[in-house]
């Protein structure tokens, strides 16, 4: 048996941020949990890009041209949907994780899910540096361990 983990060390890694404007208060919670953990775990800071674009629908988009220069080891996508906001709620937030997931297969590194999709400004202040952690940091972390795995996957099947 092997066991094949990827290691928090993000000092050889580029990475980028997409950040979403819309529920600004709470995004910019999100993108500061994003960007202090890459710090905390290695990355340099001018190997961290960090990218605003107007709601969660747009996340997407610039993932996938951020991907496609292949330039980065990995992209952590930050953004709020909040139901009670909108009846687009199920659009918005369903686009952006199937948007998402599609660029994870277009291009080899991986893009990780830092939206929260809550129901009311509560649930989402918690989980953005409240009692239920930081999705910011979560994508974050996330996206280092998958972008550290990969290599070591590769090589256990050169
Ligand atoms: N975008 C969000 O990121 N969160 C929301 O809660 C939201 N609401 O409520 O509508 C939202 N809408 C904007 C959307 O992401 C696009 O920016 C817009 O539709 C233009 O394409």
């Amino acid at each position: 048996m092997r066991v094949i983990e990827g290691p928090l060390d993000g000092s050889a890694l580029r990475v980028a941020v997409v950040v979403s404007r819309f529920n600004e208060m709470i995004t910019e919670k999100l993108l500061k949990g994003a960007t202090d953990t890459a710090l905390e775990h290695g990355v340099p800071e001018d190997c961290i890009d960090v990218v605003w674009v107007p709601g969660a629908y747009e996340l997407p988009m610039a993932a996938r041209r951020l991907a496609a220069t292949g330039r980065y080891h990995a992209i952590a996508c930050t953004g709020a949907v909040i139901r009670g906001q909108t009846p687009h709620f199920d659009f918005v937030a369903g686009e952006a994780a199937r948007g998402i997931m599609d660029v994870t297969r277009d291009f080899p590194i991986p893009v990780t899910f830092g939206v929260i999709t809550s129901d009311n400004l509560e649930q989402a202040q918690a989980r953005s540096g409240g009692a239920v952690g930081n999705k910011g940091r979560e994508a974050m972390l996330a996206a280092i361990e998958m972008a550290t795995l990969f290599p070591l996957i590769d090589r256990a099947h050169s």
